[in-house]
C-alpha cells in the first residue's frame, strides 16, 4: 500500500545560522580604550533604573575575551555573528574618531573571518554617546546627522571586510521605551520627545543607507522588533481598535515609512497631539524609504490586546526597574495585555511559536516592496543553573528555540523569503533594565568568574546547524 510521505523540509541553500549580541550588553571595558559614557552608562547610575542597580562596566568582559568568544562561536558552527559597534567607543563624546575603539572591532572582524564566520554588523543598538543626549539626544534632529558621521567612520574602517550592515536595532525601543516610557536610557517620559525620536532615527537610518551605499556598501538593512497585535475578542470593536493602535505604534510606524515612503494615515492622526507632523521635513520620507537589501525581524512574543481594563493583564512595561515608569503606547496608554494562559518565559513573555510563522508570512502579504527577511533575534530567558554534572540543562530554552526554528521553516514553505536565523543570545548578558538577572544565552556566563559554559540549548543549536548544512 503506498503511503504519501510529506516532503522533508530542506533549508534553502545559503541559509545563514547565527547568534546575536550587542555591544553594551557584553563588552564591558566601559571606560577603557578611550570609551566614554553612553546613555546606558549614565542611566545605570540612576538609582532604581536597573534591577539590582547593576552596571555595564564589566558586563561579560567580551572586550578582553573576544578571541575566546569567537572560538566558542566556531565550536558551535555558526555561519554568522551579529554584533553591534559602540558609538561611544568609536567616537567618544561624539568628537573625533578613536583609533583604539575602531581597532577592537577591526580585530573582532579579522578573528571572525579567520574562523569562517560572516560578520553581521549593527551600528546602533541603543548606546548613544551621553554627550549627544546632553544636546537633546534623539529628540533633536541634529543627532541624525551625527549618526551619519559615525556610520561613515565605521564603514571607512571596516567596509573592506564587513559586507552586511544594519543601521538600527529595534528603533521602537530606542525611541518609545527610551523617551516615552522611560524604561530604557535615557529614561525620559515625554510623548513628544519619543515621537520626535522615532522620526529622527528613521531619518538617521535613511541618511546612513544613502551614505554607505554611495561608499560601496552592498547589503544594507535595518532590524525591527515586530509583533502580531491580536484583539482579545475579534468581534469587539473596542478590542479591535486597541489592536489597531498597537499595530500602529509597534509595527506600521516603522514599516510604512521604510517600505511605502509614508507614515500610515491613522498613525499620523493618533500622534497629531504629539507633534509627529511637525518634525517631518519635506524630503524626509524619500530619504527614509531608500531601498533596503534586507529587513531584520526580531520576534519573541505576540501581543494579545484589549481596550478594556483587565485584572489579568500582566505586562506592566516596567522592565526590571524599581523607579516609576510610563507607557510606550503614546496616546494609547489605555491598552491592556490580557493573558492567554500560555506558558511564559522568565521575562513573563508568552510562548507561542506559531506567531513567528504568522508574522513572517503576513509581512510578505502586506508589503509589496518587502526585501528578503532575516530573523535577527529570537530566543528566551529562563532561570537555568549549573548542574552537579557541570552541564547547564535548559530544556525550556531548547524547546523554545527548536520550535521557533520549525516555524521559520513553515513560513518559508508557505512562501516567505527568509534567509537566516540568529539566536538571541550567544552569551548571558546585561539585559537592559533587568540587569544580569535574566539569562538569554545559549552559553552560560558565571558572573563571579566570567567563565563560559555551553548550555544544552547551545549543543542542540550546533547539532541543528550541522544537520541543516548536511541537507
Ligand atoms: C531585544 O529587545 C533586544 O534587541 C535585545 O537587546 C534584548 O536583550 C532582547 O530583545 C531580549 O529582551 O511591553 O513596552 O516593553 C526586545 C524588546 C521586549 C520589545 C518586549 C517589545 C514589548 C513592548 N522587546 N517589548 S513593552
Amino acid at each position: 500500500m503506498s503511503q504519501i510521505e510529506p516532503t522533508p523540509f530542506t533549508w534553502p541553500p545559503g541559509f545563514l545560522w547565527g547568534s546575536a549580541t550587542a555591544a553594551a550588553q557584553i563588552e564591558g571595558a566601559g571606560h577603557a580604550g578611550g570609551k566614554e559614557d553612553s546613555i546606558w552608562d549614565a542611566f545605570a547610575r540612576v538609582p532604581g533604573a536597573i534591577a539590582g542597580d547593576d552596571d555595564l562596566e564589566t558586563a561579560v568582559d567580551h572586550y578582553h575575551r573576544m578571541p575566546a568568544d569567537v572560538a566558542i562561536m566556531a565550536s558551535l558552527g555558526l555561519d554568522s555573528y551579529r554584533f553591534s559597534t559602540s558609538w561611544a567607543r568609536v567616537r567618544p563624546g561624539d568628537r573625533a574618531v578613536n583609533p583604539a575603539g575602531l581597532d577592537f572591532y577591526s580585530r573582532l572582524v579579522d578573528e571572525l573571518l579567520a574562523a569562517g564566520i560572516l560578520p553581521w554588523l549593527t551600528l546602533y543598538h541603543w548606546d548613544l554617546p551621553q554627550a549627544l543626549e546632553d544636546k537633546g539626544g534623539w529628540a533633536d534632529r541634529d543627532t541624525a546627522y551625527r549618526f551619519v558621521d559615525y556610520a561613515t567612520d565605521v564603514y571607512a574602517a571596516l567596509g573592506d571586510r564587513v559586507t552586511h550592515w544594519t543601521t538600527f536595532n529595534e528603533p521602537f525601543c530606542s525611541s518609545l521605551l527610551g523617551y516615552g516610557s522611560g524604561v530604557h536610557a535615557p529614561g525620559r517620559k515625554d510623548g513628544r520627545a519619543a515621537v520626535a525620536a522615532v522620526h529622527h532615527q528613521h531619518l538617521a537610518h535613511g541618511l546612513a543607507v544613502n551614505a554607505l551605499r554611495s561608499n560601496g556598501a552592498q547589503h544594507l538593512g535595518i532590524t525591527l522588533n515586530l509583533t502580531n497585535a491580536v484583539p482579545r475578542d475579534t468581534a469587539d470593536p473596542v478590542d479591535i481598535e486597541a489592536a489597531r493602535r498597537l499595530d500602529s505604534l509597534a509595527n506600521r510606524i516603522f514599516l510604512d515609512p521604510l517600505l511605502r515612503g509614508a507614515y500610515p494615515e491613522d498613525t499620523l492622526h493618533d500622534l497629531e497631539p504629539f507633534g509627529l507632523a511637525e518634525v517631518i521635513h519635506s524630503d524626509d520620507l524619500a530619504i527614509i524609504s531608500a531601498p533596503l537589501d534586507f529587513l531584520g525581524v526580531n520576534h519573541y512574543h505576540d501581543d494579545l490586546v484589549s481596550g478594556h481594563a483587565d485584572a489579568s493583564a500582566s505586562d506592566s512595561h516596567a522592565g526590571g526597574a524599581a523607579r516609576s515608569v510610563g507607557s510606550p503606547w503614546i496616546g494609547s496608554e489605555y491598552i491592556t495585555f490580557p493573558s492567554r494562559g500560555l506558558p511564559r518565559t522568565a521575562m513573563d513573555w508568552e510562548v507561542n511559536p506559531d506567531g513567528l510563522r504568522l508574522l513572517l508570512v503576513r509581512l510578505g502579504e502586506e508589503y509589496d516592496r518587502l526585501p528578503p527577511l532575516y530573523v535577527t533575534e529570537n530566543g528566551a530567558a529562563y532561570d537555568d543553573r549549573v548542574s552537579a554534572d557541570g552541564g547547564v540543562h535548559d530544556p525550556e530554552r531548547t524547546d523554545y528555540i527548536a520550535s521557533h526554528i520549525d516555524k521559520v521553516g513553515e513560513a518559508i514553505a508557505a512562501g516567505a523569503d527568509v534567509r537566516g536565523y540568529f539566536v538571541w543570545s550567544l552569551l548571558d548578558n546585561f539585559e537592559w533594565s533587568y540587569g544580569y538577572e535574566k539569562r538569554f544565552g545559549i552559553v552560560r556566563v558565571d558572573y563571579d568568574t566570567l567563565e563560559r559554559t555551553v548550555k544544552d540549548s547551545g549543543r542542540m543549536y550546533a547539532a541543528h546547524i550541522r544537520a541543516a548544512h548536511a541537507g
